[in-house]
């Protein structure tokens, strides 16, 4: 079951997709800007975005000829994840009025198979989480994580790797399009049994420069990045009283819902019936 949890991530860095949109017979209405990443294991299950001018849900992508599954459209980003393949594969582009785009995903093959992380779980806050944006928010979101073998160790700094991560309201995590950042260790945490086998991390929040809602939560490896366990919220008494109960963190998978809010508001802007400031 565990292994259903977590999706296969590949490179995180983000690659340019140069190739051009090839519409014969007439003039194309998407323009791909950028397809990050072009790479990832053989196995599939990588999450890619595309951004770009033009995209709409009627846009189909094939890898290889195979269907990029489970694709989703949201706030001018497309993003899907990939089939298994091999080598190096043609990525197409297809939108309903024919126009296409086509770019190069190269697959490669990992000699060991990935590792889930055994549990983790947003902790903290339930409520939503408040900032300007491009500033800091208020207050640092936490997340437990529990790793046999790791988290009960006292030097565990190189064998966990947490990021927090943000994208827009009700999108996937782990289908590409979600920005992603360090969280930094804070404290051991007991388990039901007071033993301190749990490791809590958190994070600084630095707010995009989009007003809007978004969602966030952490991801957990402990196989260097390979894969990625997606640590949506649990419940704790004591800790998440103004959470919901029904939250079972990474073990019952991730769940839309399951998120934290991060409500980016653009104060300085004004509104568009009082920001008029050139009058004299
Ligand atoms: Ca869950």
């Amino acid at each position: 079951m565990l292994l259903a949890l977590t999706l296969v991530l590949g490179c995180n860095e983000p690659f340019s997709s140069v190739e051009e949109d090839l519409f014969p017979g007439g003039v194309s209405t998407m323009t791909v800007e950028r397809i990050y990443p072009v790479t990832g294991p053989t196995d599939g299950g990588t999450g890619i975005c595309v951004e770009g001018e033009g995209l709409d849900d009627s846009v189909e992508i094939t890898i290889g000829g195979a269907d990029c599954t489970d694709a989703e459209y949201r706030g001018g980003l497309l993003s899907c994840l990939t089939p298994a393949g091999s080598g190096e594969a043609e990525l197409v582009a297809t939108k309903s009025d024919r126009s296409q785009h086509t770019a190069t995903f190269t697959y490669v093959a990992f000699p060991d198979p990935v590792t889930p992380v055994d549990y983790c779980a947003l902790l903290e806050p339930c409520v939503p989480l408040n900032a300007e944006v491009d500033q800091l928010a208020e207050g640092q979101p936490t997340v437990l994580v529990y790793h046999a073998g790791i988290t009960d160790q006292v030097d565990d700094a190189d064998a966990l790797k947490v990021q927090f991560g943000y994208g827009l309201y009700q999108s996937h995590p782990a289908r590409g399009c979600w920005t992603w950042s360090e969280a930094a260790f804070s404290h051991q945490a007991a388990n039901d049994q007071g033993e301190m086998v749990n490791d809590v991390y958190s994070a600084a929040v630095r707010a995009p420069s989009e007003p809007g809602n978004y969602d966030f939560l952490f991801r957990a490896s402990v196989d260097g990045g390979r894969s990625w366990t997606i640590c949506d919220f649990g419940y704790y008494p004591g800790v998440s009283e103004l959470c919901e109960e029904d939250r079972e963190g990474s073990a019952d998978g991730f769940q839309q819902g399951h998120v934290g809010v991060l409500v980016v508001t653009d104060s300085s802007s004004g509104g568009d019936d009082t920001g008029e400031d050139s009058g004299s």
